[in-house]
């Protein structure tokens, strides 16, 4: 850190007595008055000016055009058009206190004067504000996740959490994402190798996010948390999702946030990137270290539910304790709110929606740009717009919850978001969309959330064989469940503190199977599949 230089003050008293009398230091000096511009009537002199205004009033009176001297003579006129008499204007600098309104309208009074004004200053031609489009930002009755209500919460500007971005590329230089530009901003997997083609990708996200609250442009939906963003591309191995995952979770800390801002193709179009076993055990080793992982469902129209993707998604695995994000539509863009857009996936496995469409935000450039630096859109769509509106809801309640002393789990925060979510419309599953007020208002009056059992799927056993299904359930406030099942096939049977149904099945048959999770309070949760015991 630099040292403070002396001020003149201290510095003059050094210099000992009998130093010569101090100059009025520039800081105790009056606030420079207004100025105005007078335009004089033809023939009329400046001492109509001081008709209005008095030697104590005005600093300086100047010939407005008085210092191009000889270099006016150069501006001859070529055609016969009359030119204006610039002799006639005059530059008033107004003591400090001055009311420059009052006296400008009172010269303009005087038949001496033609014209008088206050001199305004023009400005750099600066971006504007876009943030009145953030309808994502806005309450739950106009379809938004109330980050407006948010902000009005002590942490709910993400101050007490991290995000970090897991893609191919960003501009840390715009205008709008300093936050990109922090040390430590890049939590770098290997060497980066940036996609040139994806720059905006990440930009957008980004913004979404944590762009700059400074009046121009846009604000990010958590403008306090930490804005952080990890390549999946490097040098050393060329795609590498898997290690940015486990490199950004180790960066950040227990109750902080990763965005998976990728999609793969399976099952014939584009899946979540879970589906790649890799990456499917590092959001689990993410998640089961106190990491919140957030997923872009993907846009490939696809029902995760689909028997391709296994029993149940992905591949008949548990669930990973991602929260998987669908896109909804937006209100005022090209349906109607909250309602599957045609390219989201869906199913039983996507957790909550966001915004698909119509995200105003950081990059691209169609809504406004003059340069590489300052480009805006409001067209950002896809599950990656949806997905960092979702990410940054998280991000609010977290901060929310840390401000509080508590450090919410995974499975909790997820049940939250979607326990208090704004519901879906339409059939084909995404998920509520989050409602910070809800979610935040009943998490600080220790509400009772509820709990929520995952269905597992078709399942499928041979008489005779061990057979084995961990039922999977969460609650909003973590609370202990306890497990219980009917029509399970003759041999099977569930542990009440697990969830774990085992044994050997003694009969053939289709078994439909309801098992049950209860936190203790209000009525359990519950689900139905089919179990068919076939012989050997
Ligand atoms: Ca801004
Ligand atoms: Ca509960
Ligand atoms: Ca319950």
């Amino acid at each position: 850190m630099r040292k403070k230089p002396l001020s003149l003050l201290a510095a003059a008293l050094l210099a000992g007595a009998g130093a010569a009398a101090l100059p009025v230091p520039a800081a105790a000096a009056a606030q420079p008055g207004a100025v105005i511009e007078v335009k004089l009537s033809s023939g009329a002199g400046v001492a109509a000016v001081r008709q209005v205004l008095d030697d104590r009033e005005i600093t300086r009176m100047t010939p407005l055009f008085a210092g191009l001297g000889d270099r006016l003579a150069k501006l001859r006129p070529v055609g016969t058009r009359a030119v204006p008499d610039l002799a006639r204007w005059h530059r008033v600098q107004l003591a400090a206190g001055v009311d420059a309104e009052a006296a400008a309208r009172e010269l303009t009074a005087l038949p001496e004067v033609e014209v008088a004004y206050q001199r305004t200053e023009g400005s750099d031609a600066v971006t504007p504000d876009f943030s009145g489009q953030q309808g994502y930002s806005d309450p739950a009755s106009s379809s938004g996740i109330d980050a407006d209500y948010a902000r009005t919460v002590t942490g709910g500007k993400g101050a007490n959490v991290k995000v970090v971005d897991l893609e191919r590329n960003w501009n840390p230089q715009h205008e709008d994402l300093s936050k990109l530009r922090l040390p430590g901003a890049l939590i770098a997997n290997g060497t980066p190798n940036f996609t040139p083609t994806s720059i905006d990708h990440g930009t957008a996200v980004t913004g979404v996010v944590g762009a700059d609250d400074n009046g121009f442009g846009v604000t990010g939906l958590v403008p306090e948390a930490g804005l952080h963003y990890t390549n999946a591309v490097n040098m050393e191995y060329g795609y590498d999702l898997a290690n940015s995952i486990l490199t950004a979770a180790a960066a950040v800390d227990v109750g902080d946030v990763l965005i998976i801002e990728q999609q793969v193709v399976h099952c014939g179009n584009h899946a979540p990137m879970e589906v790649w076993d890799s990456v499917y055990d590092a959001i689990v080793t993410a998640v089961q270290s106190g990491r919140h992982v957030v997923e872009a469902g993907g846009n490939g129209n696809q029902s995760l539910d689909n028997p391709c993707f296994g029993a149940r998604f992905p591949a008949d695995k548990p669930d990973s304790g991602a929260i998987i994000v669908g896109a909804g539509s937006a209100p005022g863009c090209t349906g109607t709110p909250r309602t599957k857009l045609s390219f989201s996936n869906y199913g039983s496995r996507v957790d909550v929606q966001g915004w698909g469409e119509c995200v105003t935000t950081t990059g691209y450039g169609a809504l406004y740009g003059t340069g590489a630096n300052d480009k805006y859109t409001a067209g950002f769509n896809g599950t990656s717009s949806a997905s960092p509106i979702v990410a940054s809801a998280l991000a609010s309640l977290l901060s929310v919850a840390e401000a509080n002393g508590q450090t919410l789990s995974p499975a909790q925060a997820r049940e939250i978001l979607i326990a208090t979510g704004t519901p879906q419309n339409g059939t084909l599953e995404i998920g509520p969309l989050p409602n910070l007020r809800t979610a935040i208002d009943h998490y600080l009056a220790g509400a009772e959330f509820p709990e929520r059992v995952a269905n597992p799927g078709t399942r499928t056993a041979v008489r005779g064989q061990v057979a084995s299904l961990a039922i999977q359930a969460w609650d909003g406030n973590d609370d202990t469940l306890t497990y219980s099942a009917t029509g399970l096939p003759w041999g099977l049977t569930i542990a009440p503190a697990t969830g774990v149904i085992s044994g050997t099945p003694t009969a053939s048959g289709t078994y439909t199977v309801t098992v049950s999770a209860s936190d203790g309070a209000g009525s359990p949760s519950q689900t139905t599949f089919t179990w068919t015991v076939s012989n050997p």
